[in-house]
């Protein structure tokens, strides 16, 4: 099989099981507007990046089963409740993601700040159903079952941290008011990267070795392997507002510059922001490569996320 054809195995394992977690019509009687809300911007396509990383980050470390497969949905819904927030007229004001209306321009503002809400809630209920799956699948002997049920709740802690004021809100938040400021500075430009961006693959990467069993100090390498990654695809995210079309992307072009938005490009140029797309991915796939055990199809995904045109 090629990697295309593994990647899109992958995403479309990824979609049934976030599918499988979001609102069941039956449990909605009066609140199905928001279900609906919810599961249009949840379902309305996407790369699936996030999840099909934290996968391959389980399988690098041995994991087995669907212990991972609660995190994947979680994950991915809070991806998708930054995003349907990020479009709402109080903050980036956009009317298509990914080739589609955005959720407030079809559900209207109201149901779009709920559904937002209501992912992200849903996003815990979710990754709380590893508890479920840890009851159901054996792990060994009493101590490593102990070590797995340890190892879910440092992975909701990362779920939360990395998402929250520590991580994707803090980021959004020096961005948003990084708008006001007539200078944006280095230091600035790479928190509000590593914080909006790279926060949600350092949380991807990490969840999904932590409950393959791996330890802390392999942690903290892959933080940094996301971490490099996250940044290198918020400069190509950049890159492709300068150099792309509406038609590819799915959603307008040249915002930034519209916006008059500092980004890496506006920064340093698009030549040197490509050879720092280059310099990021090449560390972090040196990460990647320590690691005793070998998965050359997450290394193959690193690659094609950088070098991606959309
Ligand atoms: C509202 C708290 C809050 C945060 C919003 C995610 C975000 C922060 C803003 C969206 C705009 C943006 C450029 C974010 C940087 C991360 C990024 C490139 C997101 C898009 O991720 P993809 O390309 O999206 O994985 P798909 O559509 O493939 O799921």
């Amino acid at each position: 099989m090629s990697f295309h054809e593994e990647l899109l195995r992958k995403t479309k394992d990824a979609e049934e099981i976030l599918q499988s977690y979001l609102p069941k019509q039956a449990d909605c009687p009066y609140q199905q507007t928001v279900a609906d809300a919810m599961s249009y911007s949840a379902m309305a396509g996407g790369k699936r990046l996030r999840p099909v990383l934290m996968k391959e980050c389980y399988l690098l470390f041995g994991g087995k089963g669907q212990l991972v497969e609660p995190f994947m949905a979680a994950l991915e819904m809070i991806h998708n409740y930054s995003l349907v927030h990020d479009d709402l007229p109080a903050m980036d004001n956009d009317e298509y993601r990914r080739g589609k209306k955005t959720t407030w321009k079809v559900y209207g503002e109201c149901m779009a700040i709920l559904a937002g809400d209501g992912l992200l809630n849903l996003a815990f209920e979710t990754a709380a159903e590893a508890f479920t799956v840890l009851e159901k699948e054996s792990f060994g002997t009493p101590e490593e079952e102990l070590l797995r049920y340890k190892a879910v709740g440092r992975a909701m802690q990362i779920l939360g941290q990395k998402s929250g004021v520590y991580g994707m809100l803090g980021g959004q938040t020096a961005d948003i008011e990084a708008e006001e400021k007539e200078e944006l500075t280095e230091e600035l430009l790479l928190f509000i990267h590593e914080h909006k961006t790279a926060a949600l693959m350092e949380s991807a990467m990490m969840i999904g070795a932590v409950l393959a069993g791996a330890s802390e100090a392999d942690l903290k390498k892959l933080e940094r392997a996301a971490s490099d990654l996250g940044i290198a695809f918020q400069i190509q995210d950049d890159i492709l507002d300068c150099i792309s079309t509406t038609e590819v992307l799915g959603k307008p072009v040249g915002s930034d510059e519209k916006n008059h938005k500092l980004t890496y490009v506006t920064l340093h140029g698009l030549e040197e922001s490509k050879a720092q797309v280059r310099e990021l991915s090449e560390e972090a796939i040196q990460i990647l490569n320590s690691f005793p055990q070998k998965n050359e199809f997450l290394i193959q995904l690193v690659e094609q996320l950088v070098n991606r045109e959309k």
